[in-house]
């Protein structure tokens, strides 16, 4: 049966938008700005949300479902205006309420600044996953930080990267609500007191610490077409009121300084780095201040109904999103054993059925290692607790190990312990303290089973799964591309919004001309689009009717952006060689942030713009291919990105990106994959079949091999390779800078000769034949109209298992055994 669409009350509506322009700003309508009637339409429609929120809450306490705390530093949400309009089912009557009121939704919706509380993908997949808890009907918490600066904005500057503050909370968030009657204590350092108390029990105390306060801020997360309002809570850090005073009197006024100083630190900045680790200080206090306080919540939340801590478990899991929370494990141990005086045994027993974890990255300066001292000395309970789950797992490898023939037990005890070699090694302390540990993609998963953590799945093989990842039609489809949502739903129905296996049953279009047109056409108007952004933005014209060719991700040298610009300055080379030859025209579409610190990313940055300089402006060249690199790459234009995509750049070394989520956006969206066999991709050309996909390069057991043997000599290409010469010596012979010594750094790293096992570590020199001939198979494929308009309408009928839906009944099904919410 057909669930009827949610209520929306259009009239209220707009009487609330009114009064909100009056109450809020004491002006009429005609006088507001545009970010005034952003904020009272935002208000307006939070007062619909809440309705459903409290509902929600009610049929919570009412059935006492088990829940699932996705506990995350990162929650890239992406603006909320239109997408909870979307989910509301509310978009179209809130649109004619806006027209009534002469107000352009689309120029609303550009008043919210981006919640850019994450890197990339790893925060970009907890806000889908959020999505689809809400619209499955899981009750579900978002824990993470409510960070004043989320990810820089990003700013071209002759070229360059200019890191430039993002003050998204400078108007106000009108989603968020503060909840002081929720606020925590979190404490930071002194050290542990152990004392008998009157019950004879032996216990610790920390002493002398520094405290502040954790106060949470709620953002609704909505479910689509059922009503379900989760909540998605944030902690900001303020200092405890009253201490100065207090301390002053004891004469501890530095105390009191230094604890003020340390809350207004805490959430200032989200760390700008993917897939790697600063090891800051701070970065391990903000882990601690928001794991501390949501443990703290969960076990507060289930007392409030259920007697018996030990069956904490049976309502309650925690999802460790990759290692940065993992100080959960040794937070819900103390809080056990500390404030609710379970035994060690009793608290690991409940600890390690709560907490599960899963791993993003096989990079090894991604993974999160913490100096003993500095763990002990900021967390001296924490770490007393840490030790002996060391001690007592160091036990267990020995008594499992010892005496088998073949075994080396000191070699396992090197790769697994927890602390080893004075530090604190996070990714062991999740795998230990929980039952389940998953990779990300088939492949990915594969590889930690039988490299990575190739011991530990030899210990324990019941805890590995592979969850490959998903992503939210809705925010991705339905709100991103509404011309071709409309289509699918004009052709299949409008099943797909909650169940996106239901794209198969375009298939039978494939071969339709009239669908493929159709198809065609509204890549065409997204094209469009995007042209005119660009046009906006990077003042560059560009032609909607050439080939959109697309890498948008975080600037990383594993995802190679740099063989990309290669394979264009190749390009460029070859049209100025052979005028004549047939060409068909090329935008290749760049988007990425360069973490603050990372020099090669941020030269590949301004490499890209050099070339866009002189490609973009040589008569020669006539406009056959231009080169547009996006500013400041963030989940609102990546929308307008994705829907306007024809070719899905995925060209990541083989083995090293876990999943990759852009991939499937893009393919959602009708975009064909050029991409590599790394991580999800192998899943998306299974899905979809190789002759719908253009693949290329290394296989990740290639890379592995030759990672093995030290390496390979990329000279021998260079030597060997006239075009690859000839593109690498543009980089250092003033063509794209006057000063020729300028990108000598990357010419260095791909062919450098003084540490030579570390030359083209990502293989680009070994890929680029293979990669040119794959772009030449795009060119071709192109030209022939009929043939691309079905391989990518059979892209995004092959996109069903794509969605983030499937992943989360699949970790619900497999590994927290949620209950649905009846609503
Ligand atoms: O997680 C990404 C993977 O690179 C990508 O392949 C995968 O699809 C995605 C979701 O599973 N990993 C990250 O985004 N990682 C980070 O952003 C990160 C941030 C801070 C760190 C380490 C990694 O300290």
């Amino acid at each position: 049966m057909k669930k009827k669409p949610l209520k929306f009350d259009k009239d209220l509506f707009k009487r609330s938008v009114q009064y909100n322009v009056k109450t809020l700003y004491r002006k009429t309508m005609e006088e507001a700005t545009e970010q005034e009637l952003y904020q009272a339409s935002a208000y307006a429609l939070k007062d619909a949300i809440v309705d459903h929120w409290m509902t929600t809450q009610k049929k919570a306490a009412e059935q006492d479902p088990k829940i699932v705390y996705y506990m995350s530093m990162e929650f890239l949400m992406g603006r909320a205006f239109g997408n909870n309009l979307i989910n509301l089912q509310a978009y179209k009557p809130v649109k004619e309420a806006l027209d009534e009121l002469n107000i352009d939704l689309n120029l609303i919706e550009d008043q919210e600044p981006d919640p850019a509380l994450g890197n990339g993908g790893l925060g970009r997949l907890a806000a889908c996953f959020l999505d689809s808890l809400s619209t499955l009907g899981y009750v579900a918490y978002g824990c993470g930080i409510r960070y004043k600066y989320g990810m820089f904005r990003q700013k071209i500057q002759d070229g360059y990267q200019v890191e430039v503050p993002d003050t998204w909370l400078e108007n106000g968030n009108p989603f968020e609500l503060r909840r002081n009657e929720y606020a925590k204590e979190v404490k930071f350092g002194g050290y542990v007191n152990m004392y008998t108390d009157e019950r004879g029990r032996t216990m610790f105390k920390q002493e002398g610490y520094q405290v502040v306060r954790a106060v949470p801020y709620d953002l609704p997360v909505v479910g689509y077409g059922n009503g379900v309002v989760n909540t998605l809570r944030i902690w900001d850090a303020e200092p405890i009121q009253c201490f100065q005073l207090d301390s002053f009197d004891k004469g501890d006024y530095q105390k009191a300084v230094e604890q003020e100083n340390l809350a207004s630190q805490l959430c200032e900045v989200l760390y700008p780095n993917d897939n790697h680790i600063a090891g800051k200080e701070l970065r391990l206090k903000q882990q601690y201040f928001f794991i501390s306080a949501s443990v703290q919540t969960a076990l507060q939340r289930y007392l409030k109904h259920h007697e018996d801590i030990r069956k904490f478990y049976e309502k309650n899991v925690f999802q460790l999103n990759d290692t940065h929370p993992t100080v959960a494990v040794a937070e819900l141990m103390r809080l056990l054993m500390d404030e609710y005086y379970l035994s060690w045994d009793e608290a690991w027993d409940v600890t390690t059925k709560t907490c599960c974890y899963t791993n993003h990255t096989i990079m090894a300066e991604a993974l999160e290692k913490w100096p003993v001292d500095l763990f002990q000395r900021l967390l001296p309970r924490i770490y007393q607790i840490v030790d002996e789950i060391n001690r007592r797992f160091v036990d267990q490898i020995m008594r499992q190990y010892s005496g088998s023939a073949g075994i080396d037990v000191q070699a396992k005890i090197r790769s697994m312990a927890i602390l080893y070699d004075n530090q604190v090694k996070m990714a062991h302390l999740a795998i230990v303290g929980g039952h389940s540990v998953n990779g990300v993609a088939r492949l990915h998963t594969e590889i930690l089973e039988k490299r990575e953590l190739k011991d530990f799945y030899e210990m324990m093989p019941e805890k590995f799964n592979n969850k490959t990842n998903g992503i939210t039609q809705r925010r991705f489809l339905l709100h991103a591309n509404p011309l071709l949502a409309d289509w699918v739903t004009e052709k299949i129905g409008d099943d797909w919004i909650v169940d996106l296996s239901q794209m198969e049953k375009l298939k039978a279009f494939a071969d339709d001309k009239k669908a493929q047109q159709e198809f065609m056409d509204i890549k065409l108007q997204n094209k469009k689009r995007l042209a005119k952004y660009i046009l906006k933005h990077n003042g560059i014209e560009v032609d909607p009717k050439s080939i959109f060719d697309v890498q948008v991700k975080r600037l990383h040298e594993y995802k190679r952006q740099l063989l990309n610009i290669l394979q264009v300055i190749h390009k460029y080379n070859d049209i100025k060689t052979h005028p004549n030859k047939d060409f068909y025209p090329k935008t290749y579409i760049f988007g990425a942030k360069a973490a603050a610190g990372y020099l090669t990313a941020k030269l590949t940055i301004k490499l890209i713009n050099a070339v866009a300089d002189v490609v973009n402006n040589d008569p020669d060249i006539d406009g056959k291919i231009k080169v547009v690199f996006i500013e400041d790459y963030k989940v609102s234009n990546a929308e307008l990105i994705f829907a306007a995509a024809d070719v899905s750049e995925q060209i990541s070394t083989a083995s090293k990106e876990a999943s990759g989520t852009g991939n499937m956006k893009m393919m959602l969206n009708g975009a064909i994959t050029l991409g590599t066999l790394d991580g999800a991709n192998v899943e998306i050309v299974n899905e979809v079949g190789e002759e719908n996909a253009f693949i290329f390069g290394l296989t990740s057991q290639e890379v592995m091999d030759y990672e093995r043997n030290g390496g390979y000599n990329p000279m021998d290409i260079y030597n060997s390779n006239p075009n690859v010469k000839k593109v690498l010596d543009m980089l250092v012979d003033g063509t794209f800078s006057n000063d020729r010594e300028l990108f000598r750094p990357l010419y260095n790293c791909l062919l450098n000769t003084v540490n030579s096992n570390k030359a083209d570590q990502y293989f680009i020199l070994k890929d680029f034949e293979s990669y040119l001939e794959a772009q030449k198979r795009i060119s071709d494929a192109y030209q022939d109209k009929k043939r691309w308009a079905k391989m990518a309408l059979l892209n995004t009928a092959s996109c069903g298992k794509f969605s983030s839906d499937r992943t989360i009944q699949e970790y619900v099904d497999e590994v927290w055994h949620l209950d649905k919410l009846e609503m």
